[in-house]
């Protein structure tokens, strides 16, 4: 099985067509699909239409895929995610099939600009941040490398929330991406399942005398699955991502409903509907709700279902070749009860000895940690599990009195404290199931994101296990998509990169490399800053649009996008930001190269500090933008409602990339490698993949600084105190002082105290304080070199050329060597 040779090489469309073919289409759908024309149609209609044309495509990719996966009967990858965070998918879609010019050009005569029409999409945001877009990005890659894959998740109604700024303060709306439908997924009624929750447990006796056990459900859902194609870039291959939304099942209650209680029967469907409503918006907490247990056992009975329904299509009852086609990736804890559901469904239902089952699990279950902050480790408590899954929950004991038998008592015999150490069940006033432990003893391979993150998931995490099965734990370092991330966002970029390094890079990354050497060549330096000054002059007009801020694309842009955490700590930017201001005010003549601090970031609804931060930057920003001692030295702008298509509008011109986490506990990023991919100059700490970034960009082209993971690990034991450096740094106290006064808020002193309070009564958890100096001494590296012109661009060259390692193609890779074991399967 196993395959070094995975070949992603760019096999060209099947049949480019041309810009007239797809005008007829476009027109044909106008009419018969749209039932409008070409005067009256709304630039909606217009891009339906376009959809439905590309559709045509896709659709035959897709029925030739599935005809093929079928036919060779291929092992396969399923993919578990809670959340795949897409973003739009025309031009992606257009990109990949090689369509993105005949279709400008066939709307362009039809009278429409292709990015206008491209505005009219909703975002497909079902996820929170850095995991599910991964989950976005590895679905493209396995499309692109010809692996036969699915994507299984969630059809929820309504994305992650808009967000709005009200007075600088954060104000959610709900997400309705497909209020007036999405013309790019298929309902497939023929697949339906069903899944069932609560209830009790019976033991009886069949006639042999062994014993059973029987699930009475006490409820019955209905999964209905939605199909969104996934185009590979070139390449033959088109994929499937299957989105279950939940119904109430279809005995509706008419004895009830005669009898005038419409409400009451309706009452069912009402919370059947409710398990795929709605995205849960927390990322990194676990707030225990047993709504989001029920999704998370949703989704994976559903999809455990529908591929044993595939597989049984092939082989029958015989279950012996299942490990061979199937492998599941469990993407972090959230599909964790696929563990004990296909436990349940090989032994319960269909009579399998407990050994050959749990041999079957063992070998399909892969297990990828994303986090190692404890507030985002899963654990549910044991009474709620019972209640919701009650036959689970007994296997779940069954799995870890074997497991603390088997191997936790033969390694270490009679050792109370590592039993409880390594128990899936945590024991205490509330028992809990630890999910991650259940993930570790149920797969055959767990794996970090990035190679400091998968050494402390070893060193700090599950050190124990790592001691019972060493050749589990693996690493596969993050990427991200270059077809999405440079080709379709930075088509100025991507065409001079075409000339320079030849065409095949998007499917080849380290092609890039080539331009090395052109870093030196003031041609190329002058075309590279100039295709950077006009992504920035195009950005400065959407900050414009969304914000009122006028900012200058000769300033340096300086962007930090991501979730809002602490410990991505966007206010160590802030008070930067604010030492600066105070350097200005103090001294008028403050030289500095003028600099543009522009955030993206949405708040978890539920983290009042994360809101506190928005609240703080958006006011610093409203004094300093309106003051003009700064002589635009400074601009702030928190861009509204940060998401995937706004983040492809602001990575191409981003000069600067802020990757400042604490050491320790960003376990990749990924935006990080988007931004210098792009040409930005990373200010980070070494902290998941930036210290990959800086081995393969080289000292000079990274602005590295602060505590390492150990120093940050001495500092805590030895005993940090944040107030030392606000007693011993007048620019901190001053700062901090500073924000609990009115200036920023006039009449109201105190607004923006949380921060301070954090850092000091609240003992700064993620060292703020104790990176500050390091950090402004990095910004000062920063402006140094931005003065130098031609060095910078040298710098921004040497990004673009030096991260090929981080196409998440490479990420693909390395699963299918060190986990998946899976053979591309080649489609005509
Ligand atoms: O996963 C992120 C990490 O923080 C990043 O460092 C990493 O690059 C990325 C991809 O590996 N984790 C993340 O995004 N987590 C969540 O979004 C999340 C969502 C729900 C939840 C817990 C975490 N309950």
């Amino acid at each position: 099985m196993t395959n070094k040779t995975t070949s992603n090489k760019p096999t060209t469309a099947a049949q480019p067509l041309t810009a007239e073919q797809l005008k007829e289409r476009i027109v044909r759908h106008l009419h018969a699909t749209l039932g409008t024309d070409l005067n009256k149609a709304s630039p909606q209609a217009w891009w339906r239409a376009t959809c439905a044309a590309v559709n045509e495509s896709v659709f035959d990719g897709l029925r030739t895929t599935q005809r093929e996966h079928y036919e060779q009967d291929t092992r396969a990858v399923h993919y578990f995610s809670l959340e795949y965070l897409m973003g739009r998918l025309f031009s992606n879609n257009l990109h990949n099939l090689g369509l993105y010019q005949s279709a400008k050009q066939a709307l362009a005569e039809l009278g429409h600009d292709i990015t206008e029409l491209e505005e009219q999409e909703e975002d497909m945001a079902l996820g929170n941040g850095g995991l599910g877009r991964l989950a976005a990005c590895f679905i493209d890659s396995l499309a692109t490398m010809n692996l036969p894959a699915v994507g299984y998740g969630i059809h929820y109604e309504h994305g992650l929330f808009q967000q709005e700024f009200q007075a600088g303060r954060q104000i959610e709306r709900p997400d309705s991406w497909r209020e007036y439908g999405n013309p790019w997924e298929i309902c497939r009624p023929e697949s339906v399942q069903e899944v069932s929750v609560y209830g009790y447990v019976e033991t009886v006796y069949d006639l042999q005398g062994r014993m059973k056990k029987v699930w009475h459900p006490g409820r019955i859902i209905k999964g209905v699955p939605w199909d969104i194609p996934v185009v590979g870039y070139h390449g033959s291959s088109v994929n499937v991502l299957r989105l279950w939304e939940s119904r109430a099942s279809d005995f509706f209650n008419w004895d009830v409903f005669n009898s005038g209680g419409y409400v009451d029967a309706s009452r069912e469907n009402i919370e059947a509907e409710t398990i795929s409503k709605v995205l849960y918006p927390n990322d990194e907490t676990e707030a225990g709700k047993e709504l989001r247990l029920i999704q998370q056992y949703f989704f994976c009975s559903c999809s455990l279902k529908d591929m044993i329904r595939r597989y049984k299509r092939a082989h029958g009852d015989d279950w012996s070749q299942f490990p061979q086609q199937v492998v599941i990736q469990l993407n972090d804890t959230h599909p964790a009860v696929a563990i004990p559901e296909l436990m349940r469904i090989l032994v319960d239902r269909a009579d399998m000895v407990w050994d050959e089952a749990w041999a079957i699990c063992q070998q399909v279950f892969a297990y990828t940690n994303h986090t190692l902050l404890p507030e985002a480790l899963e654990s549910w408590s044991v009474r709620m599990f019972e209640k919701v899954l009650p036959r689970h929950l007994e296997i779940i004991y069954e799995i870890n009195r074997r497991f603390l038998l088997e191997q936790v008592d033969v390694r270490w015999p009679g050792d109370n404290d590592k039993k409880r150490k390594l128990s899936i069940i945590e024991e205490g006033h509330e028992p809990m199931v630890r999910m991650g432990h259940l993930s570790v003893v149920g797969s055959f391979r767990v794996n970090g994101v990035a190679e400091v993150h998968s050494k402390l998931v070893q060193s700090d995490l599950f050190p124990e296990m790592v001691a019972l099965w060493p050749d589990k734990f693996t690493n596969v370092t993050n990427g991200v998509t270059p077809r999405r991330w440079l080709k379709a966002c930075n088509p100025r970029l991507s065409s001079m990169l075409d000339r320079l390094v030849g065409t095949e890079w998007p499917t080849d990354l380290k092609r890039l490399s080539k331009l090395a050497a052109y870093a030196d060549d003031v041609k190329v330096q002058d075309d590279f800053m100039a295709i950077k000054q006009q992504n920035k002059a195009d950005l400065a007009k959407v900050i414009n649009e969304l914000t009122g801020v006028a900012v200058d694309p000769a300033a340096i842009f300086d962007i930090q996008i991501k979730r809002l955490h602490e410990y991505k700590r966007q206010h160590l930017n802030l008070l930067h930001i604010l030492a600066l201001y105070r350097r200005i005010l103090q001294n008028p003549d403050y030289d500095m190269v003028p600099r543009v601090f522009i955030f993206g970031a949405k708040a978890a609804p539920g983290y009042k500090l994360a809101k506190e931060i928005i609240y703080a930057i958006n006011k610093v920003a409203e004094k300093i933008n309106h003051d003009k001692r700064v002589k635009d030295r400074i601009k702030v702008v928190f861009m509204p409602n940060y998401r995937v298509t706004l983040a492809e509008k602001m990575i191409p011109a981003a000069d600067v990339s802020e990757q400042i986490s604490t050491a320790g506990k960003e376990a990749s990023g990924t935006g990080n490698m988007k931004l210098a991919l792009n040409g930005a100059i990373t200010v980070g700490t070494l902290d998941g993949a930036n210290i990959e970034i800086a081995e393969e960009v080289g000292a000079d082209n990274i602005a590295i600084f602060g505590l390492t993971v150990d120093e940050v690990k001495d500092l805590h034991r030895s005993g940090y105190h944040s107030r030392d450096y606000y007693h011993n740094n007048p620019e901190i106290k001053a700062v901090l002082d500073w924000l609990e006064t009115d200036y920023f808020t006039p009449g109201k002193p105190g607004e923006l105290s949380a921060i301070k309070h954090s850092l000091l009564e609240g003992g700064d958890p993620y060292l703020v304080l104790a990176d500050f100096e390091a950090y402004q001494a990095a910004q000062q590296q920063i402006d140094g070199w931005y003065r130098d012109k031609a060095g910078w661009a040298k710098k921004a060259i040497m990004n673009t050329a030096c991260v090929g390692k981080f196409t998440s193609d490479r990420s693909i890779q390395d699963y299918v060597d060190r986990v998946w074991q899976l053979k591309p399967c080649h489609v005509d």
